[in-house]
């Protein structure tokens, strides 16, 4: 109702009541709510057939009380999904990841130029070479790359590693 004589104004879209901008949560309490189940440490191999070589590592952080995920990806067959991976770690909540591979292993290498977190690697054994291949690869980083390098089929040692970077 407009009083006699008065003109209504026609809306525009000016007239629309301005709202409060939502409140902007500060970035630990967004965070807190993802942070209770989630993994600290990644566990990713080159291939499913490394499975078996790689459960110690684990068992080891099972047995720290510590969780864990894991996720079959290469650096050479796969190489989006490394990266992909590897970026998002961190803000995932992820403290550490150990990555496991064979042969020309470029897993940890691959995955250390693509976080920040640390990189624990497994060189492990293939059908030839006795993992001296894997053992290489993963040793031998440039400077400014850094991979924490595990014995030939280590794995149960990354576990323990990485429960001490996480006890940091
Ligand atoms: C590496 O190549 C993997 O980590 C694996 O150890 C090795 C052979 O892969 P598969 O042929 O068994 O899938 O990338």
């Amino acid at each position: 109702m407009t009083e006699a004589g008065s003109t209504p104004t026609p809306a525009t879209g000016t007239d629309v009541p301005e709202q409060a901008p939502e409140a902007m949560p500060d970035v630990e309490t967004a965070f807190a709510e993802i942070d209770v189940d989630s993994p600290l440490v990644g566990i990713i191999m080159g291939s499913a057939n490394d499975k078996p070589k790689m459960q110690p590592a684990g068992k080891a952080l099972e047995e720290a009380g510590i969780r864990y995920e894991v996720r079959v990806m290469s650096a050479h067959r796969t190489p989006d999904l490394v990266v992909e991976y590897c970026k998002a770690a961190q803000m995932r909540g992820l403290k550490a990841i150990i990555a496991g591979a064979g042969m020309s292993a470029a897993l940890p290498g691959v995955a250390a130029a693509h976080t920040s977190l640390p990189v624990i690697g497994v060189p492990i054994a293939g059908k030839n070479l006795g993992g001296m291949d894997a053992l290489l690869a993963i040793a031998q980083m440039p400077p400014g790359v850094p991979v924490a390098c595990m014995a030939v089929d280590g794995a149960k040692n990354a576990g323990l590693y990485a429960a001490r970077i996480i006890g940091l």
